[in-house]
């Protein structure tokens, strides 16, 4: 049976935190356009731009707890990274090629490791949660996913044992509208994920994933229902996928310039404009926050240039404790063959 989900409006929202979303915003827009910058000129092998999503992702950040829940991203969560306050440096250890996906740490940063196997975060968030739960934690695990992941049968799986097994899981559907190259309407027949979630006997929401104040109290109203109740939740941020897939998509070999001009005002101008019009912030304030974020792109900037590649043998010592046989033969045949070493 499904346990209502109190009415997210109610949720309260200051100025001092749609302040503090908006500069986690800019952060994130200055730093997503100097990565695609970064790959063109030869620093990042390949990088997979958000621009677009800054609101769902900063709102759905400010709306967990930080000091008990754990977030389970995919590879396009630049801006879930820096709303939970990552060492960047570490998280870009992920698009400069790092064996190990990153070299954060994920318990203290509450960022999980960075998952490319589309679905596969969702199904390590379901089972911290049950973990968490069964320990007499009160964690909630917040699950990242696409449009495109929600048509993997793994999906489904996390979903329904979730419900069933009572873990406190949000779902968190970033749904921007495409999956690569492939529009929604080839993978969601519906056009919500989040209606699936009535079959599974769990709340699904759907929010405007380009303001901010919506993502934000929907997902601390699913986050805080979750936590009460051990009743996963299905929360949809309605976005648009604003850039190419990654650096090496080209979008205009499958969606028109019609296409892209349906995705409606920005994110960041949005807030900008509601800023302004209730005077919360001003021109100087805002140029405040421009300084600041093209201070931290500096910063990381030069560090990110004189780290030096990890060792390739890094490729096969987090793979398991114990080695199989068969990677130690592995790692021996790559020694001998590889000038990498
Ligand atoms: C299991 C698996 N299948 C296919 C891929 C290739 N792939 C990478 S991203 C992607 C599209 C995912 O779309 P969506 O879930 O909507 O997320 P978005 O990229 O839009 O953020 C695909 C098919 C993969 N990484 N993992
Ligand atoms: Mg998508």
């Amino acid at each position: 049976m499904t346990t209502p989900m109190p009415d997210p409006s109610g949720a309260p929202v200051d100025d001092d935190l749609l302040r503090r979303a908006y500069a986690l915003m800019v952060v994130t827009r200055a730093l997503d356009t100097s990565a695609v910058t970064w790959q063109r000129q030869g620093l990042l092998p390949a990088y997979p731009p958000l621009r677009g999503q800054e609101a769902a992702q900063v709102g759905s950040v400010l709306g967990a707890d930080l000091t008990s829940d754990l977030l389970f991203p995919t590879y396009r969560e630049l801006g879930v990274a820096v709303a939970a306050d990552v060492d960047l440096v570490g998280y870009f250890g992920n698009h400069l090629g790092h064996w190990n996906g990153g070299l954060y740490d994920p318990v203290a940063s509450r960022l999980a490791p960075i998952q490319a196997v589309v679905g596969g975060s969702v199904l390590h968030a379901v089972g911290w949660a049950l973990g968490r739960a069964l320990d007499g934690e009160n964690g909630v695990a917040v699950a990242y996913l696409g449009d495109g992941a929600s048509s993997q049968g793994d999906v489904h799986e996390a979903m329904n044992f979730a419900a069933v097994l009572e873990a406190p899981v949000v779902f968190f559907v970033q749904n921007n509208r495409w999956a690569l190259s492939v529009p929604l309407h080839r993978q969601v027949a519906g056009e919500s994920v989040a209606a699936r979630a009535g079959g599974y006997g769990i709340p699904g929401l759907v929010v405007d994933g380009d303001d901010v104040a919506a993502v934000y109290r929907a997902m601390r109203t699913a986050v805080e229902h979750a936590r009460a109740t051990r009743q996963p939740v299905v929360l949809e941020a309605m976005t648009y996928r604003r850039g190419p897939h990654a650096t090496s998509d080209d979008p205009g070999r499958y969606r028109s310039l019609a296409d892209e001009a349906t995705a409606g005002a920005d994110p960041i101008d949005r807030l900008r404009d509601r800023l302004t019009a209730s005077g919360a912030a001003d021109e100087s304030w805002f140029a405040d926050v421009d300084t600041d974020a093209t201070g931290r792109i500096d910063a990381l900037h030069a560090v990110l240039v004189a780290s030096s590649p990890r060792p390739g043998a890094d490729l096969f010592e987090h793979v398991f404790v114990h080695p199989t046989p068969q990677l130690t033969a592995q790692h021996a045949r790559w020694r001998e063959e590889s000038d990498r070493v």
